[in-house]
């Protein structure tokens, strides 16, 4: 399997590793690429992985993944709980999608308790800091094969 994964992170997760580590953790968002690309070679695929502040330039880099990978994972940020524009992006291109977020969003604030992004998740995973990334590699990687080898089979 040659395909891409494309990682996004959304506002503010360039700060991790500097800041509130009880909540976030004590990596950065370089070493959590580091891991993924490390265990994203292991199942065969390659991760384009990237950060934004800015809500319409993750919608262009949604955009742009039609026709480049194969799934997407992202940790939206705050634009969880308000982005429109992010959950319509994911529902345009069709492409499978995994949510992550570091912290249990569940456990938090009552106004994170919400993600619009969800509805247009296959799978949402949240509370188990990096790990997260790891597991939705695992999960979307497993996804793909199975929809190759259904494509085959028919
Ligand atoms: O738990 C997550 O991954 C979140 O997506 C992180 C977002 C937050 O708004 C979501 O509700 C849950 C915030 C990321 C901010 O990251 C920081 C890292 C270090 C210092 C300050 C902020």
């Amino acid at each position: 399997m040659s395909e891409t994964l494309l990682i996004l992170n959304g506002p503010n997760l360039n700060l991790l590793g500097t800041r509130q580590p009880e909540v976030y953790g004590r990596e950065t968002l370089a070493d959590i690429e580091g891991s993924c690309k490390q265990v994203a070679s292991g199942f065969g695929v390659t991760v384009d992985f990237r950060q934004s502040n800015h809500e319409g330039e993750l919608v262009d880099w949604i955009h742009q993944a039609r026709g480049t990978a194969g799934g997407i994972i992202i940790n939206p940020g705050a634009y969880s709980h308000t982005s429109v524009a992010i959950l319509d992006a994911l529902l345009a291109v069709e492409i499978p999608a995994i949510e992550v977020h570091l912290s249990n969003i569940h456990q938090r604030e009552e106004f994170r308790h919400h993600s619009y992004i969800s509805k247009a998740a296959k799978g949402v995973i949240c509370g188990f800091g990096s790990l997260g990334y790891i597991l939705a590699i695992q999960a979307l990687t497993a996804e793909l094969r199975a929809a190759q080898q259904q494509k085959m089979a028919n």
